[in-house]
């Protein structure tokens, strides 16, 4: 079977990352993550993100908006609020994406941090700005720095210009195919998640449920693979904890009657959390 190719995703081969946290460390050993956001009526997905970066572990949490937004989330007063034009994404690991709209001002702040440096996890508008344009592919692919990028089955199919009816019939070999043309870890989300890597090794994700068939849920993935890298996690262990995590929390949720059915995104974070320190 398919399945037979694929590695199954577990903690144990992950587990060689996970860090007991040092007594002598501080906010600044953990990670600046600043997620490239905010788009006007998309606050949320940015709030999401960022929130799961915070709750897995980062120093310090941004989301740097391209349009004006609330600049703070009262139920998370820890987020720090930035106007993204101006915003010092070098050196900081960037979540480019969630809640990022297509706008102009968004296009040219996505090609800023694609051409910078550092840490980079590539999602939602984010991906389908860079399958509108090969220029934008072509510097994504050749970013200086860690990047994992996280398409929805129709955000896959947007950047392998076929549809997601074809994605979803061979998801193992269109991940690697993604990978391979972006030079990139690949989380090809869905029921049973592929994480794939340029030198065509995946790993079928064997965590989650249909509880999080609802909106958000991929913005929480996104920080929280963000957060990972921040915390010096190579691109693909980050990519195989996240998707893990992610879907254990998901279970964990269910198993305490808050799903799968009105499971909420905003509950994953913290049932992350409890996944991580159990480990
Ligand atoms: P369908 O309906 O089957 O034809 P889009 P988006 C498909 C932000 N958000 N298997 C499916 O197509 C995001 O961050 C903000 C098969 C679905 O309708 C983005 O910035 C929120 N098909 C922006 O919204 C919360 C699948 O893709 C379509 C599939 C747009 O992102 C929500 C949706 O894709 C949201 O996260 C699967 N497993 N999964 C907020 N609170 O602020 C998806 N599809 O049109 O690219 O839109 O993903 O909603
Ligand atoms: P997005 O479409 O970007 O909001 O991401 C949705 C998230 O929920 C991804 O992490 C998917 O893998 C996950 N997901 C969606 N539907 C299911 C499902 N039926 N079973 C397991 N995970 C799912
Ligand atoms: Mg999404």
């Amino acid at each position: 079977t398919e399945a037979a190719h694929a590695r199954l995703n577990a903690p144990a081969l992950f587990a060689g990352c996970l860090a007991p946290r040092r007594n002598n460390s501080h906010k600044g050993t953990y990670g600046d993550v600043a997620v490239l956001g905010g788009a006007r009526g998309m606050a949320g997905a940015g709030i999401l993100a960022a929130r799961a970066a915070l709750y897995a572990g980062a120093g310090r949490v941004f989301v740097a908006a391209v349009d004006p937004g609330p600049g703070l989330d009262p139920l998370q007063p820890e987020i720090m609020f930035r106007d993204a034009a101006g915003f010092a994404f070098d050196g900081r690991t960037v979540v480019a994406g969630p809640g990022m709209g297509d706008s102009a001002g968004a296009t040219h702040l996505l090609s800023k941090v694609i051409d910078g440096t550092g840490p980079l996890v590539v999602d939602a508008d984010a991906l389908n700005l860079c399958a509108a344009s090969p220029d934008l592919t072509a510097r994504l692919t050749a970013h200086d720095g860690e990047v994992v990028i996280t398409p929805h089955p129709l955000e896959a199919a947007r950047l392998l210009g076929v549809t997601a009816a074809i994605v979803q019939a061979d998801r193992l070999e269109n991940a690697r195919e993604l990978a391979q043309r972006l030079d990139a870890v690949v989380v090809l989300k869905g029921a049973g998640s592929v994480i794939a890597r340029p030198d065509g090794e995946v790993a079928l994700n064997t965590t989650g449920n249909p509880g999080l068939a609802t909106g958000g849920t991929g913005d929480v993935l996104a920080g929280l693979v963000g957060t990972l890298l921040g915390q010096g996690w190579p691109a693909w262990e980050a990519a195989l904890a996240a998707t893990w995590l992610h879907g254990a929390a998901a279970d964990r949720l269910v198993a305490g009657g808050a799903g799968p059915i009105g499971l909420t995104a905003g509950e994953l974070p913290r049932a992350i959390r409890a996944e991580l320190n159990a480990l």
